[in-house]
């Protein structure tokens, strides 16, 4: 049999020790949004697939796109003794009550991918997930150069309440205000879904028709299906009307190469490794970064044809 070098072997031991507290195999307790976004299912996938490869015992709940179901996960990972909580809050408001029976049964929770508002912020160990605001700036400065800073805009929102909606509609209209020439004039939730997308659009086009310039989605899904929307109007989605949106996921970053899309950029959520590296300090009780922001670019015909093959989600 061929022989393991060392220090693989090393490796494997490390991770399988991280699997264990005590004699005992460490349980995670995940609340997940729901399953809205070919995002989302590949952050599950991340979440799930890393967890399987460490040893680590998920109990995986999928909150549906409600934050009651999520609050009743987290009372039932509570009631299993979890070692940790992790969260992907779906909205932003309303967590403290069960946070708080979280902190008084000693287990810690960490935020991924969405953050929350909150007076106290003991009651989460930390964040890991992308930097919203930054996101939306970027699609904003990008869409000005393309422009020159001058087009009517139709912009479909994320999930009501989110921090990624609130954030890339606050970071994009603070950007565009610097050009006097760009102006939303219209804005409704596709709720971060292709249909919502396709839906919303259509509604703009029949409101606004050819004075729409310009979409900017809050999520590719979005996109995707607002540029479905323009093409059963006989337009065409990249040249008639400009799409800019958020998460570069492959079929985006494609459409971005065949000329459907202009726009995307990244918002990585294939977080899973990072999440679970921070398992073994907080069990241990160990100090760990409050917040880690995850590396985002953009993408736009001028690299997306050189990417395209390396995307993983
Ligand atoms: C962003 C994430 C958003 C994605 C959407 O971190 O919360 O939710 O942009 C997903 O695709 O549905």
């Amino acid at each position: 049999m061929k022989s393991i070098p060392c220090l693989r072997l090393l490796f494997f031991l490390s991770l399988a020790v991280s699997a264990f507290a005590g004699d005992r195999q460490v349980k995670i307790g995940f609340a997940q949004t729901g399953a809205e976004s070919a995002w989302r299912t590949a952050n599950t996938n991340s979440m799930k697939g890393e967890a399987a490869k460490r040893g680590f015992d998920l109990k995986f709940a999928d909150g549906q796109g409600k934050q009651e179901n999520q609050i009743r996960a987290i009372r039932s990972f509570v009631a299993q003794r979890v070692d940790v909580i992790v969260l992907a809050p779906i909205v932003e408001t309303g967590w403290d009550p069960v946070l708080r029976e979280a902190r008084r049964a000693g287990i810690p929770v960490i935020l991924t991918d969405r953050t929350i508002q909150t007076a106290d912020e003991s009651l989460y160990a930390c964040f890991i997930g992308s930097d919203f605001y930054e996101e939306g700036r970027m699609a904003a400065d990008w869409l000005a150069r393309k422009v020159n800073g001058q087009g009517a805009i139709v912009e479909l929102q994320g999930t009501p309440g989110s921090a990624p909606a609130n954030e890339r509609r606050r970071a994009f209209a603070d950007a565009i205000a610097k050009h006097p020439g760009l102006k939303i004039i219209d804005s409704q939730s596709g709720d971060f879904r292709r249909a919502g997308g396709k839906e919303v659009m259509e509604a703009f086009l029949k409101k606004h028709g050819r004075a729409i310039r310009i979409v900017y989605a809050h999520n590719d899904d979005m996109a995707l299906g607002a540029a479905q929307a323009i093409e059963e109007a006989g337009l065409k989605p990249g040249t008639d009307i400009i799409l800019v949106s958020i998460d570069a996921i492959r079929e985006a970053v494609q459409a971005v190469v065949d000329g459907r899309l202009n726009c995307t950029v990244e918002c990585n959520p294939l977080f899973g490794p990072k999440v679970y590296d921070i398992i073994g300090p907080l069990i241990r009780k160990e100090p760990v970064p409050k917040k880690s922001y995850n590396k985002d670019e953009l993408f736009d015909a001028t690299n997306a044809a050189a990417v395209i093959a390396q995307r993983e989600y």
